[in-house]
């Protein structure tokens, strides 16, 4: 199933006169201050977010799941349906896959499929924190942890063979996020853990194509509830280093302990050029996967603050990001929960570029706090969705997505296409 761009260009004409309007005045509002319109367009139409193939159906929790209806039941259903969020919004370009859960039979095929969606594959994502069937041991107790041998050769085997996965495919990064970690005091010997999962992950370097990346995720509880073994940037960082210079820190937004200054994460990593990839989603109580900006909007901008500053100073040679969305939709149509998200992340990049950098710098040198927050906030409370919208109809996306989708009835006719009752992989 797919949209036709002259059924969008059809919907657009509802509401292009509004929309005409309130571009040319903030346009004009942006000019007055000394901002090139132009060059903000061309910026937030390069960002482009990876979606996730494990978030394309309803996720659920451990007291259950229930499916939405319409849900992909393979890996080229789950490429249309990004094909679908990107006709709409133009912002989301790529497709992140998680192995064993999608593992193309035909690399070639699944190729040119996406490219014919204007998709490309991003970062590939290994998985040692389940057992598949027919698997030779546990990753019950671990993996690249594990005190085993054998667990760790098989848990480095599964990922060397993501990374061929992710060549196949036009794939340049690979990231791991691990499970490994302890329930209970006294189960695992900590140092011996990180000692191991260090070795591991060296191994797993060792076999990355020379144009390829490493990006380690880090998290600081769940599955594990006592210790986790990558638990925080620091952890990651210091792996990421042990590794060398194309292993890189992943952020995801979820993965931090209540009001933890993720900005300064931000700012931190990327002073030292070991940013590499994002993770978004927001949270209220812990890993929530709730949509990116449906909780937390001015902290999502408070950190490209610090991303848009450190990609505007990158002495340490920060590499471009590999930006991904990471979340689950136990409630909202997967593709609209999507859609909101990637709309929020684009309002927020928006948002932190048009901050009034000189101004801000002066007033920091001056220890002038009052001044220093009106800036920021300033910026943050400038309606910029007319920009967004703007550079989405330049490119033939909707002006509106939810309400075109919504228009064109999509989830009613996957629905009827796919069944009520289907189960896409994931969590
Ligand atoms: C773990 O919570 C995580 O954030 C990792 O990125 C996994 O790959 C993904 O979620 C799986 O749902
Ligand atoms: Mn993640």
């Amino acid at each position: 199933m797919r949209i036709a761009k002259e059924q969008v260009a059809t919907l657009n004409q509802e509401s292009i006169k509004e929309h005409r309007e309130q571009f040319l005045f903030l346009q004009d509002t942006l000019g007055k201050k000394g901002i090139d319109v132009e060059l903000l367009l061309k910026k937030i139409h390069d960002l482009q977010v990876a979606i996730p193939s494990w978030a394309l159906g309803a996720g659920g929790t451990r007291f259950g799941r229930f499916s939405y209806g319409g849900e992909p039941g393979n890996l080229q259903e789950k490429i249309n349906d990004v094909g679908i969020i990107h006709t709409l919004t133009q912002a989301a370009g790529a497709i992140s896959l998680h192995i064993p859960w999608d593992i193309p039979e035909d690399p070639v095929a699944i190729k040119e499929l996406a490219a014919s969606h204007g998709i490309v594959f991003d970062a590939v994502n290994s998985n040692t924190f389940q057992d598949q069937p027919g698997q030779n041991k546990s990753y019950k107790f671990g993996s690249l942890c594990h005190t085993s041998n054998l667990v760790r050769e098989q848990a480095i085997h599964h990922n060397q063979q993501v990374i061929e996965v992710g060549q196949a495919l036009g794939s340049k990064s690979i990231t791991v996020w691990l499970a490994d970690g302890s329930s209970f005091p006294g189960q695992s010997n900590m140092r011996s853990a990180l000692q191991n999962t260090q070795d591991s992950l060296e191994k797993i370097y060792a076999y990355l194509p020379e144009d390829w990346k490493m990006y380690i995720e880090y998290k600081p509880y769940e599955p594990n509830f006592y210790s986790t073994v990558i638990q925080d940037w620091g952890t990651s960082f210091l792996l990421a280093n042990a590794c060398g210079e194309k292993a890189y820190c992943l952020v995801d937004l979820g993965h931090h302990l209540p009001n933890t200054n993720i900005e300064q994460i931000v700012a931190t990593l990327m002073w030292k050029g070991k940013l590499g990839g994002f993770h978004f989603n927001d949270s209220k109580y812990g890993d929530d996967d709730l949509t990116c900006g449906s909780i937390k909007p001015y902290q999502l901008f408070l950190i490209f603050n610090e991303l848009v500053y450190g990609m505007e100073n990158n002495q340490a040679n920060n590499p471009d990001l590999a930006w991904m969305i990471d979340a689950s939709h136990n409630l909202k149509d997967p593709l609209e929960d999507l859609i909101q998200s990637l709309e929020a992340i684009r309002l927020a990049y928006a948002q932190a570029l048009i901050i009034n950098r000189k101004a801000l710098s002066e007033s920091q040198m001056e220890n002038d706090v009052s001044r220093s927050q009106e800036i920021l906030q300033n910026a943050y409370r400038t309606d910029l969705r007319p920009l967004l919208r703007e550079v989405r109809i330049r490119v033939g996306g909707a002006l509106n997505p939810i309400g075109t989708y919504r228009k064109l009835s999509i989830r009613q006719a996957l629905i009827a296409k796919r069944g009520s009752k289907t189960i896409a992989t994931g969590l």
